[in-house]
Formats: C-alpha cells, sequence, structure tokens
C-alpha cells in the first residue's frame, strides 16, 4: 500500500511589528482549517512564524528582546493552534525563537517542532546554522542578528517516526548545507520540512543576491534528490518593515522535482500528495549509500588534506 502523505506548506506574507502573537496565531490557524479543507494531514509553517523578523533589529533592551520569545511551548498565546490541530486532526511543524532557563543562565535558541494530528509534540529541532552577524554592520539599513539572539542548536538532526514516516526538520539557512541532508538521510529520512525568512539582499553582494530565488530552490532541490527524500520549505515573504524576502514556496519531490509551488508574496496555501515510497527508488538505486557511498575515502581525504590550505595560485 502506498504511504501518502497530504502536506500542505502555508506560505506567510509579511508580519508587522505591531501585529500581536494572538493575531498571528489566527493567521496560522485560517490557514491550517484551508489546508485542511483541501485534504492536508500535515501543515508546514515558516521560520520564526510567531512574530515579525526580530533580528534585522539591534535590540539592546533585555525585556524587548525576551518578548520575541516562547519561554513554554505550547503557552497560552500557541495553546489555541495546537487545539485546532487536535480538533481537525491535522499535524504541524513550526518554528519559534526559544528561551529556556538552564544552568543558571537563558538559553536562546531558533526552535522548530513536530506536532501530530492528536496536538502533541512529537519531535524538536534547534537551527545549527545561523547566519548574520553578533554584531550589527555599518552601512546596511536591514541587520541580521542571528549570531547575537541564538546558540547554535545542540540537538543534532534527529529524525522522527510519525505520519507513517521517518520525519526531519531543519530551518531556513541549514537548508543551504549538504550535512543538514545527509545526516538526516544516513538515518533514512523521508520528508524534511523547514521554514525560512530570506531577504533579497542577504550577502550584500548584488551580483550573488540576484541569484537568491534560483538558491533557494537549488539547495532545496538538490538536498532531496541526494538524500531521496521530500521536502517542503516554506516561506515568510514580501516586504516586511522594509525587508524584502524571497517566496517560492515549495513541495519537492525526491526526484528534485517541484511538485507545487507558491506563486503569491502573500499568505498562501500549497498542497501535495507526497509518496513516501517514492523516495525508495533513489535510495534502492543511485543513491543506495551501502552499496555506493565511500565513508572510509572520504575520511582519508579528510583527514590527509583537511587542515591543510590549498596551494597559492
Ligand atoms: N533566516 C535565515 O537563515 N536566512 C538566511 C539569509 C540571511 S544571511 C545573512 C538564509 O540562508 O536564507
Amino acid at each position: 500500500m502506498a504511504r501518502i502523505i497530504h502536506a500542505a506548506a502555508a506560505q506567510m506574507g509579511p508580519i508587522a511589528k505591531s501585529e500581536t502573537r494572538k493575531d498571528t496565531v489566527r493567521r496560522l490557524i485560517a490557514m491550517m482549517r484551508e489546508a485542511k479543507g483541501r485534504g492536508a494531514e500535515l501543515v508546514v509553517f515558516t521560520e520564526l512564524a510567531l512574530t515579525t523578523f526580530f533580528p534585522r533589529w539591534l535590540i539592546e533592551d533585555e525585556a524587548e528582546l525576551d518578548s520575541y520569545y516562547e519561554k513554554e511551548m505550547p503557552g497560552p498565546e500557541t495553546q489555541p493552534l495546537f487545539d485546532e490541530a487536535k480538533k481537525l486532526g491535522v499535524g504541524f511543524y513550526v518554528s519559534y525563537a526559544e528561551l529556556v532557563q538552564e544552568g543558571g543562565r537563558k538559553r536562546r535558541f531558533n526552535t522548530s517542532i513536530l506536532v501530530d494530528r492528536s496536538g502533541n509534540i512529537i519531535g524538536k529541532y534547534r537551527k545549527v546554522h545561523l547566519p548574520g552577524h553578533v554584531e550589527p554592520q555599518p552601512g546596511r539599513t536591514h541587520q541580521h542578528l542571528e549570531k547575537r539572539y541564538f546558540e547554535p542548536g545542540d540537538l543534532g538532526f534527529p529524525v522522527f517516526r510519525g505520519f507513517g514516516g521517518v520525519m526531519g526538520m531543519c530551518i531556513c539557512n541549514d537548508r543551504r548545507w549538504p550535512e543538514t541532508y545527509r545526516v538526516m538521510g544516513l538515518q533514512g529520512v523521508e520528508m524534511v520540512m523547514l521554514g525560512y525568512n530570506t531577504p533579497y539582499d542577504h550577502t550584500g553582494h548584488k551580483d550573488i543576491d540576484s541569484l537568491t530565488q534560483f538558491h533557494n530552490h537549488l539547495s532545496m532541490q538538490a538536498g532531496a534528490y541526494q538524500n531521496s527524500t521530500w521536502v517542503i520549505g516554506t516561506a515568510k515573504c514580501g516586504v516586511e518593515e522594509g525587508s524584502n524576502m524571497v517566496g517560492q514556496s515549495a513541495i519537492i519531490a525526491p526526484s528534485g522535482e517541484i511538485v507545487a509551488q507558491a506563486v503569491s508574496l502573500d499568505d498562501e496555501i500549497i498542497t501535495a500528495r507526497c509518496d513516501l515510497d517514492l523516495g525508495k527508488r533513489y535510495r534502492e538505486t543511485i543513491f543506495n549509500f551501502a552499496k555506493h557511498r565511500e565513508p572510509e575515502t572520504y575520511r582519508l581525504i579528510v583527514e590527509r588534506k583537511g587542515a591543510v590550505p590549498p596551494p597559492e595560485v
């Protein structure tokens, strides 16, 4: 019997700084209802889906900074999303800023969770690859201070059994790194869910930035194909507080083909019936890791050359 997950990417348009958690959760619930109406049983929301993308500002007041973080999940403002998921029988992925007290200090992570159709959290991930800077960069209209506001995730890239398959998560910049998908691929991942907030001016070099849309899909399509997995990438997009962010949310098959793509820069649901067994064809042939990978060779190459600087040109 085919193993189908009817999945949705719930792309989000801008979230204004003035928008409350209550307003935002209401938007997420409306999209969850629409996704369910279109047959979806799993909804993938975006990165830091509960607030505006606050790392674009230098925030020196600690109470103000803390206000962007969740101290519990679900908390009073996010509980309605869990209640609705349970009522509809729909699972979801969502990313948010997480604040925990550990070892007598505050720890901050860019986190995502996977929630099953009964409203229970079945997986948690903390973003490993943090882009941007610790200190504000002179001359930039919008900062990208993720390195200031988060620690690198300490949970690795775990996979979770759920929705009849092997599920994995990552967040935004993680999607550009082959290691992200490969670590999950080595654990047999069948669907990778991710949210992203990608400003068009993210490198500050116009020639590279003009390829932002190409690189967005390139990373996710390569990750899917090379690891025989579905990838669902969901954007927060449009012009948010003056920052112009890419859309193009996509559902990508293990072939690397895009099977559904958002066309707006606003709240938009896209769906696809994802056959998890499609990945098998690749996993058992061209990307049969057990047969064709050469980990010992990779290790020797890295050991001999890894620490040696490249020759001068
Ligand atoms: N949110 C996030 O990770 N965005 C990065 C772009 C910012 S780089 C300063 C991304 O890789 O899309």
